[in-house]
């Protein structure tokens, strides 16, 4: 891992974020509430509240400045989506969509999918699961690239589903 980059996790309360940041970082306790900005190696945690009230979207924009990367993070097995349309074009750091809990049965992945296209409309979206490690690896790659030209690259030699790149420039 490139040292000098770093992700910051937004999405909705329980959206998953916290588990996937220990999923990241290989950390083996369970994800509790997160009631503040958590600093953990290279990744900053958010609690959902701070994508779920604009209040807070100060702190979203203010934290941003301190890393490269910013992950979107839509739970799977949720209807609805908290993030305003293009909410990721507002702040200048590379997007990257990710796609929780595919391992549950009710997850609805294509879904989670379009709502995250219409949240980054040029960027890489990930399917993971924190559970089954799914996606885990190519999170790690995507944050190490300085470009959204590398992340392309980088999505196109993939030969599995769990990542795709998109690039829907009139939406
Ligand atoms: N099955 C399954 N459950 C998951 C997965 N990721 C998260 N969860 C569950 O979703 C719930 C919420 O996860 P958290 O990681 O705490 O969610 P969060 O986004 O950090 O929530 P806040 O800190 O409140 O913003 C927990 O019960 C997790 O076990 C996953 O990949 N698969
Ligand atoms: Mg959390």
């Amino acid at each position: 891992m490139a040292k000098k980059n770093r992700a910051m996790m937004v999405g909705s309360i329980g959206a998953g974020k916290s588990t996937l940041t220990k999923a990241l970082l290989g950390r083996t306790n369970d994800a509790v509430k997160t009631q503040s900005l958590i600093y953990d190696d290279w990744i900053v945690d958010t609690p959902g509240e701070y994508t779920e009230n604009p209040m807070y979207y100060k702190n979203i924009m203010a934290t941003s400045l301190e890393v490269t990367h910013v992950l979107f993070i839509q739970d799977a097995t949720k209807k609805k989506t908290i993030f305003p349309p293009g909410f990721s074009t507002g702040i200048n750091k590379l997007p990257i969509g990710v796609v929780t809990k595919a391992d549950v049965e009710s997850a609805d992945i294509p879904k989670a999918i379009e709502k995250l296209k219409r949240v980054i409309p040029k960027g890489p979206i990930v399917i993971t699961s924190a559970e089954e490690g799914r996606g885990l690896e190519i999170i790690r790659q995507l944050v190490q690239y300085n470009s959204l030209k590398e992340m392309r690259m980088y999505v196109e030699k993939q030969l599995d589903d769990h990542v795709i790149f998109n690039e829907s420039l009139y939406k």
